[in-house]
């Protein structure tokens, strides 16, 4: 088929454009063209595929799920030749799994790299989307797709003099792709986040000295990482439609259940014992050995809140640096949590310093290095692992505009309003994958694209079925869905913690809970229900 149809006016025209080409955009891309035979145009900023696996490339860089779940289920022909080398994969074993799908499917004709999209105006008249990138290309679109990615849009911060800086400073998610030698360096690293906590061992180990400038400690849980012999191997591929009805049947798109017991109804001799067998499990297996309510009841949080902080005393040598590690400002897990391998035992070398932006804050980077308020550390390279503007921020950046030219980041100048996380009403016929409002970042995220993008392909067929050309989200379903995301947050400890679920990271962003806390079953009821009843919730003309 012709992959596009150039119109009068001068554009391109596609059925459907799709923004980025990471795991959502690829299988997007798949699914609407091979599945649905849609004329597709996919825009990818970076000079290749992979997404989030193509711009992180700080040191260690590996997905703290793991892989055999960490992939793409809709192909059992692709589960059964891909051979995942570890248990969880790193950086490079992702972005050639994701190379190696864009090839496999054909899919690099459609995806034009090195093109960011700048901004994309739905037309009343035409009842389409006008694209444009910034290379000054528009072309139109029919639907617009967002697969832009839950943290892509990064968080540097703006700390005075940060220009001035003598040396290199860096962030861990536009990392260079030739990589940064630390030999010899004295390397300062702001971010204690997964990111953070995943570098500190790796960079600590090359560089001459590593000072970690700590805003908020964080809980890690070790992530005992090994290699996946061919053994393993085999029986994972032998075993994958009991893994995928697992992950089905989770909660959080992973292929285990959580334990049904309370952390409060054992002794305290085998709520220990449980503990340690999640920790010797390494990972979020952490959580699932263990008890349904850490995350639901105050006291049972604090049960493993304080096994996790027994864990720092017994690694770090100077319990003064001990006591600064352990987090006492927000319930365990209530912020991603981080795995680790050997994260707090570095702090037991010579070479390796913490110091405590909280209470003494960087007040300035001077061309030497960065000054807080109690002292200045010299420093060669600075690494910012300081995170995103999660969720919202890389569709925000963008300027899009719906009916009547409303400007999205007008919309959700109060937070990201959406119906179940899919479309912004008065924004016909724009999709968001994996957007706020739906399970997103709280859901492996393969498992939550793939059931995204089917949605909305399944959405598609049903309007070109029926004879419909557009859709959106309608204000008063959207309006119950916000409330009812705020709602289910209400009654998880997430509240307690000040994270990038609710934009308290970014300066000035509005405070909202943005994930869909409610878990997999409840959210593929609504989604259910929604189709069910012809798409209630949504305005189809
Ligand atoms: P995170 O989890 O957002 O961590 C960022 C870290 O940087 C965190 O410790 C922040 O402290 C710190 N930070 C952010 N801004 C600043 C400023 N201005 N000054 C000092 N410190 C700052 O990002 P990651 O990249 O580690 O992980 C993101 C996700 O990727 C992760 O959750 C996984 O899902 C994969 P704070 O806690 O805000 O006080």
């Amino acid at each position: 088929m012709e992959a596009r149809q150039r119109q009068n006016d001068g554009m391109d025209r596609f059925d459907a454009v799709v923004i980025g080409a990471g795991f959502a955009g690829l299988y997007a891309l798949h699914r609407l063209r091979d599945g649905l035979g849609l004329r597709v145009r996919v825009y990818e900023a970076g000079d290749g595929v992979g997404g989030t696996w193509f711009w992180n490339l700080y040191p260690d860089a590996r997905c703290d799920s793991e892989s055999h779940y960490y992939c793409y289920s809709f192909s059992k022909e692709l589960e059964q030749e891909w051979e995942w080398s570890s248990r969880y994969p790193a950086q490079p074993e992702i972005l050639r799994y994701l190379e190696h799908v864009a090839d496999r499917f054909d899919l690099r004709r459609d995806i034009q790299l090195d093109t960011r999209v700048d901004g994309a105006r739905f037309d009343d008249g035409a009842g389409g989307w006008i694209v444009q990138t910034d290379s000054g290309e528009r072309v139109r679109a029919r639907f617009l797709v967002t697969a832009v990615g839950c943290l892509s849009a990064t968080n540097v911060p703006d700390i005075p003099g940060r220009d001035r800086f003598a040396g290199r400073w860096y962030h861990t998610a536009a990392w260079p792709k030739e990589g940064v030698d630390f030999a010899g360096r004295r390397v300062g690293l702001v971010g204690t986040g997964s990111t953070g906590i995943q570098a500190t061992p790796v960079i600590a180990a090359e560089a001459a000295h590593l000072t970690v400038f700590q805003r908020t400690a964080n809980f890690t849980i070790p992530a005992r990482n090994r290699p996946l012999g061919p053994d393993e191997q085999a029986e994972i591929k032998a075993r994958y439609d009991e893994i995928r009805d697992l992950q089905a049947r989770s909660e959080g798109g992973f292929p285990y259940l959580l334990e049904p017991r309370s952390a409060l109804e054992v002794s305290d001799e085998e709520r220990e014992a449980t503990f340690e067998r999640g920790w010797e499990k390494g990972g979020f297996a952490f959580f699932w050995a263990g008890f349904s309510d850490i995350l639901r009841d105050g006291r049972a949080n604090a049960t493993a809140a304080d096994f996790v902080r027994k864990k720092i005393r017994e690694v770090v040598h100077d319990p003064e640096v001990a006591e600064l590690l352990t987090p006492r400002d927000h319930p365990f897990g209530t912020k991603r949590p981080p795995i680790d391998t050997d994260y707090w035992a570095t702090f037991n070398r010579d070479d390796v310093d913490l110091v405590d932006i909280r209470r003494f804050p960087i007040v300035e980077i001077t061309p030497e290095g960065i000054r807080t308020e109690n002292a200045h550390y010299d420093l060669d390279v600075i690494v910012f692992a300081t995170g995103f503007d999660a969720m919202t921020g890389s569709l925000l950046r963008m300027d899009i505009r719906g009916e009547g030219g409303q400007r999205l980041a007008d919309k959700w100048a109060g937070g990201p309003t959406t119906y179940l996380g899919l479309q912004v009403a008065g924004f016909p016929n724009l999709f968001t994958v994996t957007g706020p409002g739906s399970p997103s970042v709280l859901l492996n995220m393969p498992t939550g694209i793939e059931q995204h993008v089917d949605w909305i392909a399944d959405c598609i067929a049903y309007m070109r079925t029926h004879g419909y050309e557009r859709i959106a989200a309608d204000e008063e379903a959207e309006a119950r869905w916000v409330a009812h995301v705020n709602e289910v947050a209400r009654f998880t400890l997430y509240r307690k913690a000040r994270s990038w679920y609710v934009g308290a990271n970014i300066p000035g962003k509005p405070e909202v809970f943005m994930p869909y806390v409610g878990g997999q079953t409840m959210y593929k009821h609504h989604l259910a229900a929604s189709v069910e009843g012809g798409y209630a919730g949504f305005r189809l003309r």
